[in-house]
């Protein structure tokens, strides 16, 4: 197959990559280098720094002999898409290139108008660049389970049959975001909602939930190939923070009472969901969207699972509730399907004590580079 990564120096993107050329896909990523230059503006560095794509993709293709066709260019700049488009002629697209944090969305006018001009650009972008280049070409859009907030009934995999004064009707499940953020992954599905039932596009919307790890196959080739890895309160995400706050001897970051569920993943399940969508790809016509996560815990639960991990290498870990920088429910019902990547044959990597126990032995060699005053929280809901 030949797959077109839209955001492919990012978390996900690189190591997307790299799995799937590693498999003999032909892959083209395209990047701007947005994260990295709005993670250095808020001084959000990641934990390691990372060779840039270009030399990330020459060390990739030294270490295994495949390549990665490297494009540096802005997706919100239909130019550039469009010049992606014919140079890679794609049989799929994977789109991870959006801001993709909600505290960032949150921080300022600057920082949330960036967010809906990327994210909804470069999902309109490449819309159109399927319509007027590759109209069977298979979309795979990153969406988050944030899209659905925390409803008090059971969420569903993206549709919901409602009854009513005796009639029914299927419509895309409601949705009530708790950032900016992740309010612009709605809009970026109702717009791919429209498009696939006006002119028969093809597309996949992956409700995401919080990804955590920061090893791949392709990472144990080499150490330099590693996906970026933040822990600051803006770019990092909880486990991955909670992970460095223990090796820092920092006391766990519980915000509010802890009680926010959430369904979780390993980073290498989410390159298996991504390339189990692509073997078996939407229909034309079809917004096939499926929840992304493979199991459901709350803060302190986490919190708990990272401090037992630490006896292991001897940490005495601490967990402190701070008051929540968010406006999020605390004490919440959760229960959302996830059966559509189970039966597609996802395999769920679990979070386990010998998998925190490998994350905090690679945090632990880099243990150097952590610098405190960006764990706690710099960004709040509240104005
Ligand atoms: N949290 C803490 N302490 C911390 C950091 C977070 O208690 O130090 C809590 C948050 O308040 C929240 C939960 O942990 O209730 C998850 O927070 P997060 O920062 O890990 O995740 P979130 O902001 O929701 O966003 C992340 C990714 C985003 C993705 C989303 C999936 O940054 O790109 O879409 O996870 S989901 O959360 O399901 O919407």
């Amino acid at each position: 197959m030949r797959v077109l990564i839209l955001g492919g120096d990012g978390y996900l993107g690189w190591p997307t990559a790299m799995q799937l050329a590693a498999a003999g896909h032909e892959i083209t990523v395209l990047d701007n280098y947005l994260h990295r230059e709005i993670a250095q503006a808020s001084n959000s560095q990641p934990l390691i720094e990372s060779p840039d794509l270009v030399q990330r993709a020459a060390i990739f293709e030294e270490v295994t002999g495949k390549s990665i066709d490297v494009v540096i260019g802005d997706c919100t700049d239909y130019q550039v898409l469009s010049e992606a488009f014919t140079r890679c002629r794609p049989d799929a697209v994977v789109h991870y290139a959006e801001q993709p944090s909600g505290p960032y969305s949150m921080s300022s006018y600057d920082a949330a108008h960036l967010t809906i001009n990327n994210n909804l650009n470069s999902t309109f972008n490449l819309i159109w660049a399927v319509l007027e280049h590759a109209p069977d070409c298979h979309i795979v859009k990153l969406g988050t389970m944030g899209e659905y907030g925390t409803p008090d009934i059971d969420i569903e995999e993206g549709w919901l049959d409602i009854e009513h004064n005796g009639r029914k009707d299927r419509f895309l499940y409601p949705r009530q975001a708790g950032s900016l953020y992740h309010t612009t992954k709605i809009f970026d599905t109702d717009m791919l909602w429209f498009y696939v039932r006006t002119y028969g596009i093809r597309v996949t919307d992956l409700m995401q939930g919080p990804v955590y790890g920061l090893t791949t196959a392709e990472v144990e080739l080499d150490p330099r190939l590693r996906p970026s890895f933040h822990y600051d309160d803006i770019f990092g995400t909880v486990v991955n923070r909670f992970i460095v706050q223990a090796v820092a001897g920092m006391p766990l970051t519980v915000y509010g009472s802890g009680g926010q569920t959430r369904g979780y993943l390993n980073i290498i399940d989410t390159l298996q969901c991504v390339d189990l969508v692509l073997q078996n790809p939407a229909e034309r016509g079809e917004l096939r969207i499926l929840n992304q996560f493979t199991e459901s815990l709350s803060v302190n639960e986490l919190a708990d699972r990272v401090q037992a991990a630490g006896k292991h290498l001897d940490l005495d870990v601490q967990i402190e509730a701070l008051v929540n920088p968010r406006k999020e429910a605390e004490d919440h019902y959760y229960n959302p399907a996830h059966q559509g990547l189970l039966d597609l044959g996802l395999e769920p990597h679990l979070m386990t004590d010998d998998v925190l126990v490998e994350m905090l032995e690679v945090v632990h060699e880099h243990r150097d580079q952590i610098r405190p005053e960006v764990v706690l929280p710099r960004v709040r809901w509240a104005r």
